[in-house]
């Protein structure tokens, strides 16, 4: 049976495509939920996308998770550089966290550089676009597998 992934996008997320284009791309969140889906079949990963511009929503996904999956890939967007919660109901999950940054955060304003999300996150990805997400699966895939082994 396929292990299932949540992949988790925080806010102005929902706007991938039309929202500054040069920095984010023109792909949307649909895009990658059909990418990662096909991706995930490869891999033996059942996945599940979702995005929300509220945090207590997400806190409540991640809650979910800690249940229904056997790992969180997650975008938090701005809440990555605020969100004490997020951090805190991460730390309540026990399978391997990935966070992603399609842009790289690290070349950008000085208030994009600090994550409470990396307190948790077992691997960070940022600056590769939307294939970002593609490449946290694949990372998935071997920590999920290396679990139970
Ligand atoms: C997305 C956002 O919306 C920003 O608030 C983050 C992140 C960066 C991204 O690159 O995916 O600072």
């Amino acid at each position: 049976m396929s292990k299932l992934i949540y992949i988790l996008n925080g806010p102005n997320l929902n706007l991938l495509g039309q929202r500054q284009p040069e920095i984010y791309g023109r792909g949307t969140l649909a895009d990658v939920e059909t990418d990662c889906t096909t991706l995930g079949k490869d891999l033996g990963l059942e996945i599940r996308l979702l995005q929300s511009n509220h945090e207590g929503q997400i806190v409540d996904w991640i809650h979910e998770a800690r249940d229904a999956a056997a790992g969180i890939i997650i975008n938090p967007a701005a809440f990555t550089h605020t969100s004490v919660a997020l951090l805190d109901a991460l730390n309540t999950f026990d399978g391997p966290v990935l966070e992603v940054h399609i842009s790289n955060v690290h070349k950008r304003e000085s208030f994009r550089q600090h994550s409470y999300v990396s307190l948790r996150a077992d691997g960070v990805i940022a600056g590769c676009g939307l294939q970002g997400y593609a490449l946290a699966l694949r990372r998935m895939a071997v920590l999920t597998e290396a679990k139970e082994a």
